[in-house]
């Protein structure tokens, strides 16, 4: 299989960054509201869809050109029966299907153009424009009644000497709050793109600007490791989460930024630094109206050399920042020896490894799946495990409730194998309509063919009874290669 990015990500934070460790393969980003659980709705009929990657996958003949994959929502859940499987060489879809492109491999939903369907931006970070070697590619794909169907428009690069791997990050928002979606755009330099919402049929943006955080973007860096948005401090307008490197230090320790919305746009005025994690979510954990920010830092404590990574916990840890109208409040970290989590901590768990947010229950408050990738079960290395937290209004409980998910339990389809990697990606997300989150897990499954394995929830918890897995064969995807179907969920 090939390396992802989060392996490489923990070779990378316990060496000084020496150029190359970071690629475009995994990268993830995961968007939320503070006051609802936004969910994509392609075909519109009010039950929520799920898109993800196979980045990796043939097309044509063509090594890693890379495909998307739809599962729209049915009242029984999601499965390969109903679903839109794309490439660049789908009618309508801009650009051709070529070695490398590694089409699909970052995606970010909303409605870009007003029309009642959410539509999906889709980064193809790996294309070459012209003499352009990795220049990047980025599309809008149009939702419709028969959902993604392949038709859409290119997003050009206003600057493509400045950078390369354009849309390898993607958020989308209102960060200005006009009621339009707005769509943050990442690359391989630290200036991040934001179109303002208002995208016409020929994907015409609003208008457009950048900013500039404070993020590393040479030495392999590579520009943010994730742009995440979420309304932290209750105004209305989307804020960003920006997850990336720090420049000041000879390691390449991450440094999380946010920076809040405001009627310009995103605003560096007031933009705080957070603690690390290389994967965010936000979403209104314990209902006071503010979107709290969660954040993956999956590394042990020290580098190899034995240098002590700061706010790290052994086998990784998860921070919560809490939300005011301030912004970022206290942050409190979690491990799996905190309180009652499920496991143990242990080095290379990767604890925090992937994150989503949604209402399991129905109560209000959001529930946080996270990704413990690396989690070895008996002689099975890296097979992986998901654990769910349950919100309260107190916060996230440690204490009781918590759930925790491999292959190996009973119901859960598939077994324990090395390099699985179950919990590569997270969602939880009503794809059953009945208004109650259910948790969709991805998987390197099969030396990197990667597997999608439904488990919804029965209205309080997550539940094994009715779960499935999906895989690529069934979803009109190749497995020649490793086409790492399901390691990226649109957020
Ligand atoms: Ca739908
Ligand atoms: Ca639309
Ligand atoms: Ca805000
Ligand atoms: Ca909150």
């Amino acid at each position: 299989m090939h390396k992802p990015l989060r392996l490489a990500l923990a070779t990378a934070t316990a060496v000084a960054l020496t150029g190359g460790l970071l690629t475009f393969s995994a990268v993830n980003a995961t968007a939320a509201d503070s006051t609802h659980v936004p969910q994509a709705d392609f075909n519109g009929d009010g039950i929520g869809d799920v898109a993800f990657s196979a980045a990796g996958a043939y097309v044509s003949g063509h090594k890693n050109a890379g495909q998307l994959v739809v599962l729209y929502g049915t009242a029984t859940g999601v499965s390969s029966a109903k679903r839109s499987t794309i490439s660049q060489n789908t009618a309508g879809n801009p650009g051709t299907a070529e070695t490398g492109d590694a089409f699909g491999s970052e995606t970010a939903y909303a409605d870009f153009n007003g029309d009642g369907y959410d539509d999906l931006a889709v980064g193809s970070p790996g294309e070459d424009v012209g003499s352009d070697v990795d220049g990047g590619g980025l599309v809008i794909l149009w939702g419709s009644a028969s959902g993604i169907t392949g038709k859409g428009v290119g997003i050009a690069d206003p600057a493509p000497s400045s950078h390369d791997y354009w849309g390898k990050n993607l958020a989308a928002g209102d960060f200005d709050g006009d009621g339009k979606a707005d769509l943050a755009v990442g690359s391989s330099a630290a200036t991040i793109y934001v179109f303002k919402g208002g995208f016409n049929s020929s994907g015409t943006a609003g208008g457009r600007y950048t900013i500039k955080p404070a993020i590393q973007s040479g030495n392999g860096a590579n520009g943010p490791l994730n742009l995440t948005a979420g309304d932290v401090n209750g105004d209305k307008r989307t804020d960003l989460v920006v997850d990336g490197f720090e420049t000041e230090t000879s390691y390449g320790w991450n440094r999380n930024y946010y920076i809040p919305g405001t009627a310009s746009g995103l605003s560096l005025a007031s933009a705080q630094a957070l603690k690390p994690g290389v994967i965010t979510a936000i979403g209104d954990i314990n209902g006071d109206g503010y979107g709290d920010i969660v954040s993956g830092a999956q590394w042990d404590t020290t580098t190899s050399d034995g240098t002590a990574i700061p706010d790290s916990g052994k086998g990784g840890k998860v921070w919560v920042t809490y939300g005011s109208d301030g912004g970022p409040t206290t942050s409190t970290g979690i491990t799996q020896d905190t309180g009652n989590v499920p496991g143990t901590a242990e080095s290379k768990d990767w604890f925090g490894y992937e994150l989503d947010l949604g209402d399991i229950n129905g109560d209000g408050f959001l529930d946080l799946a996270i990704g413990v990738a690396g989690e070895n079960i008996g002689s099975a290395v890296n097979t992986g495990a998901v654990t769910v937290l349950y919100g309260t209004s107190s916060g996230l409980d440690t204490t009781s409730g918590a759930q925790g998910f491999a292959q190996s339990t009973p119901g859960v389809p598939g077994n324990d194998e090395n390099d699985d990697m179950f919990g590569a990606d997270v969602k939880l997300d009503d794809v059953t309509g009945d208004g109650k989150a259910d948790l969709i897990v991805g998987s390197y499954e099969n030396d990197g063919n990667g597997a999608v394995t439904y488990l919804p929830s029965d209205g309080t918890v997550i539940t094994t009874t009715g779960s499935r897995a999906v895989a690529p064969s069934t979803s009109g995807v190749s497995t020649t290669g490793t086409p790492s179907f399901g390691a990226n969920f649109a957020d």
